[in-house]
């Protein structure tokens, strides 16, 4: 557990979601704009890649001089942090789903002091947030808002139906939950004041930051106004 972790301002990127940019100097962009908490993760990346963006993720962290404020994380694979890590690279931590390594393995290997981040579930949402076992876990990911390309398979329920999060059900997460929640799935800017007004611990994105002609500034008009209108 960080003892420092702010998710409010959360950017997930991996190779296929920069339109055949370099990642790094986005990730860069990102992180100058206010960016808390960066995620690396690709479904296409090779596991020596991925160590290798990571690597360049935590440099370009450290150039810009957040390497104490800005938590970096990989998606799913505790063998490319355990990698990275042994490279001396500085990875904070990893954020699994609930089909992945489970959270006790991945705090059995990375360390009582590792941020573990959890997808919820999608089916019972309410009922999961209220009586999970929070205890090896850092924060929830929840979502979500809408529909999205970047991972088609979001919100699907075990009847193959999707479920969206209203902003209604968003508040009630954050009431229910122990734990610090991040939502995302489909975020623009637009969405930013209402979700800010939930009361969750954040907002993640992909696209609006990864796709932006400007990551930079999208970046730093979604953490401006997160600030402006979070409780
Ligand atoms: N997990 C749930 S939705 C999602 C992830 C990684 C993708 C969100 O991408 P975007 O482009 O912000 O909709
Ligand atoms: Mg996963």
């Amino acid at each position: 557990m960080r003892s420092k972790l702010d998710i409010s301002a959360y950017f997930v990127v991996g190779q296929e979601n920069t339109k055949g940019r370099p990642v790094a100097p986005i990730i860069l962009d990102a992180v100058k704009a206010g960016i808390t908490c960066v995620q690396v993760r690709s479904k296409t990346a090779s596991a020596r890649e991925l160590i290798e963006l990571t690597g360049q993720a935590a440099e370009v962290i450290a150039q810009a001089g957040k390497s104490d404020i800005v938590t970096l994380l990989v998606n799913d694979r505790l063998d490319v942090i355990l990698a990275a890590r042994k490279q001396g690279i500085h990875v904070d931590g990893i954020h699994v789903g609930q089909t992945d390594i489970p959270v006790d393995v991945c705090r059995e290997y990375l360390g009582p002091d590792s941020v573990v981040g959890l997808s919820a579930r999608t089916h019972e949402l309410f009922e999961y947030i209220k009586n999970a076992d929070v205890s090896l876990i850092d924060y929830f990911g929840a979502g979500p808002l809408h529909e999205t390309k970047t991972k088609p398979d979001s919100g699907l329920d075990i009847d193959g139906k999707r479920i969206t999060r209203s902003i209604d059900d968003i508040t009630t997460l954050a009431q229910l939950s122990s734990i610090p929640v991040v939502v995302g799935g489909g975020v623009k800017l637009a969405d930013i004041p209402e979700l800010a007004r939930t009361g969750v611990a954040g907002f993640f994105v992909v696209s609006a930051i990864s796709e932006a002609d400007e990551p930079g500034h999208e970046a730093a008009n979604l953490v401006k106004v997160w600030n402006r209108h979070k409780p």
